[in-house]
């Protein structure tokens, strides 16, 4: 019998990583150079920025990560000390094939996944492994201008058939991408974000609008041919397409208000409602017939995306955001994905990103409704904050479990609503590079790790309170919270 009031058996708990992140090695055992690997260090005042050269005396934050290439051995065990069911990986593009386009992949790549997927499954951890999370070798950025050019897909399908075929049977849950919902016409056109998830740079952009459209149609199409091949390979595998959403409140509840911010969500949802229903959405065809976009779906792309429709839903969930008054003009203030108008009744992160657990609950419902009780799962969450190593060597973060607390008991409320959720995978497990702005500052981890952003440190591994707190939490079947 179904149980409602509480986590299921089934449950799988864990966490959320990405090789550009976390690896360092960048020039390792064959691994071509990323487009990650051209980006600078920031913060949250100073944005990160992309190079055309690397240059000297420059701090590239993602060339030596946490080390992880060498370190994920002694890692996977503290994730198995704490009772880890899943780990969400990705596997670096440019390490399997360095150049996105070489004749045969690079093998030293594909031993190295190897070994990371073993040593997973030795310690009785699930590998759920992310295709693209943002790590496009920079000769497919450079030469073909990433998910702008069509080729790129084949390219793509090329790499995952490589590694699904390769990690067949050790492997058998996938996601096609990380977050391509962030890159839209209806946002505003951002040189990073468009560089970072679509390996797309400034200079290859002509028309903002109709080139967003086409890159994220091309993702789209990707994901869906990766699907179909993935079930051709193995049967069992389960294929999944991650997004980042967030909550759109109206600013006002003035009926336009809601309206807009109701029409809003329509940038997040397009690709995933494709990648649920396999069909382009028909209220995103008539946006971009309005906003004079031309998008040819041929017959044959339609078969594909029919073909290509994922087995679960995931989730990366951080903040909610207020839609902009389309009434009270002047009371708007500019607002970017993460940051934005202030909502009075939430209070941020450091980083500004609102700290909003309900809705969390909202858009699991919201999405229950709108895919018919598809299986759905958290693949990221957790708070980015500044810890602090104590003299005596510990970590306290008493905010960090206040925070995953408030998440997990609207987690627990969700299910009892009849949401089909099946795990939660928290982001950044252990301290790692942050995406957005290329800080170590920024620490999301239940383990330490000791490296400042000037690049100092040992490395070493501390367990944080919160370490213990989540071993208990899964320990408990999210029964003990306290
Ligand atoms: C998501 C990305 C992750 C991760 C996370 C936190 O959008 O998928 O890669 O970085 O955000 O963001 P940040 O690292 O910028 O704090």
């Amino acid at each position: 019998m179904l149980q409602f009031e509480q986590f299921p058996n089934d449950f799988i708990w864990g966490g959320s990583i990405a090789a550009h992140q976390c690896e360092g090695a960048w020039q390792e055992d064959g691994k071509g150079p990323s487009a990650m690997d051209y980006m600078t260090g920031g913060s949250y005042e100073k944005p990160r920025r992309v190079t055309k050269e690397l240059i000297p005396g420059e701090y590239y934050p993602n060339h030596e990560g946490i080390d992880f290439y060498h370190t994920y051995p002694q890692d996977i065990e503290l994730f198995k000390e704490m009772g880890f069911k899943a780990l969400r990986i990705s596997i670096d593009w440019s390490r399997i094939y360095p150049h996105g386009d070489d004749a045969e992949p690079n093998r030293a790549g594909l031993d190295h996944y190897s070994k990371v997927i073993d040593k997973l499954i030795e310690c009785g951890i699930e590998p759920i492994v992310t295709l693209y999370h943002f790590e496009m070798p920079i000769h497919v950025v450079r030469e073909y201008n990433g998910w702008l050019n069509r080729k790129t897909i084949d390219l793509f399908v090329r790499h995952c058939k490589t590694v699904m075929t390769e990690y067949k049977g050790r492997v058998k849950r996938w996601v096609t991408f990380n977050e391509i919902n962030h890159i839209d016409p209806a946002s505003e056109f951002d040189a990073i974000f468009t560089y970072m998830l679509a390996g797309v740079e400034y200079e290859a952009i002509r028309n903002p609008k109709q080139d967003l459209a086409r890159i994220g149609y091309h993702m789209t199409l990707a994901s869906a041919k990766v699907v179909a091949i993935a079930h051709e390979i193995d049967p069992e595998n389960q294929v999944g397409g991650v997004f980042g959403l967030t909550c759109f409140y109206p600013q006002t509840c003035h009926p336009q208000d809601n309206l807009q911010a109701f029409f809003d969500t329509n940038r997040d949802y397009y690709q995933m409602d494709t990648f649920v229903n396999g069909l382009f959405p028909r209220y995103k065809l008539a946006e971009y017939a309005r906003s004079g976009i031309c998008l040819e779906i041929s017959e044959e792309d339609r078969l594909t995306l029919l073909k290509g429709k994922i087995d679960f839903l995931g989730l990366n969930y951080y903040s909610s955001s207020v839609s902009p008054s389309v009434v009270q003009k002047e009371e708007s203030a500019v607002g970017s994905v993460f940051a934005g108008i202030t909502n009075p009744y939430l209070e941020a992160s450091d980083w500004g990103w609102k700290i909003d657990p309900v809705a969390l609950r909202l858009i699991l419902n919201q999405l229950d409704r709108r895919y018919h009780g598809i299986p759905m799962m958290i693949t990221e969450n957790g708070l980015g904050a500044v810890d602090k190593l104590e003299a005596d060597g510990q970590v306290h973060d008493p905010y960090r479990i206040e925070y995953l607390r408030k998440h997990f008991i609207e987690m627990k409320k969700a299910i009892a609503d009849g949401v089909n959720l099946i795990g939660y995978l928290m982001w950044g497990p252990i301290d790692l590079v942050s995406a957005t702005t290329g800080e170590m500052k920024k620490r999301y981890g239940f383990i330490y790790v000791n490296k400042q952003d000037d690049g100092s440190g040992d490395q070493r591994r501390i367990k944080k309170d919160s370490f213990a707190w989540y071993k208990k939490v899964i320990a408990t079947q999210g029964a003990d919270l306290a």
